[in-house]
């Protein structure tokens, strides 16, 4: 009995707790890596800065869920939280002309 709640604790613990990771400037292109994203309401995206900084998550028409804050350093994260069902486009502040955005689907 022991083992098995120690174990079950192990996989809790092991377990992401965010739905999805989308990496900002994968593989040194100007890109949201995926920026298409499909999740179900109330999961959390985890967004990683890696490559051409800075970067930030600024979603259309919801200050809420943007994150203005520029990310400089690779590793450096910001989660958000889908609460609501619908389709949200964001982009990067910095590099939406390049053609850094993307979509995220709630179910
Ligand atoms: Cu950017």
């Amino acid at each position: 009995m022991k083992f098995i709640i120690s174990f079950l604790f192990t996989l809790f613990i092991a377990a992401p707790v965010w739905a999805v990771d989308v990496s900002m400037g994968a593989g040194g292109n100007l890109v949201f890596e995926p920026n298409e994203i499909t999740i179900s309401a109330g999961d959390t995206v985890h967004f990683v800065n890696e490559a051409l900084p800075p970067h930030n998550i600024i979603v259309e028409a919801r200050p809420d869920l943007s994150r203005e804050a520029l990310l400089f350093a690779p590793g450096e994260s910001q989660d958000v939280v889908f609460a609501d069902a619908g389709d949200y486009n964001f982009f990067c502040g910095p590099h939406q002309g390049a053609g850094m955005t993307g979509v995220v689907h709630v179910n």
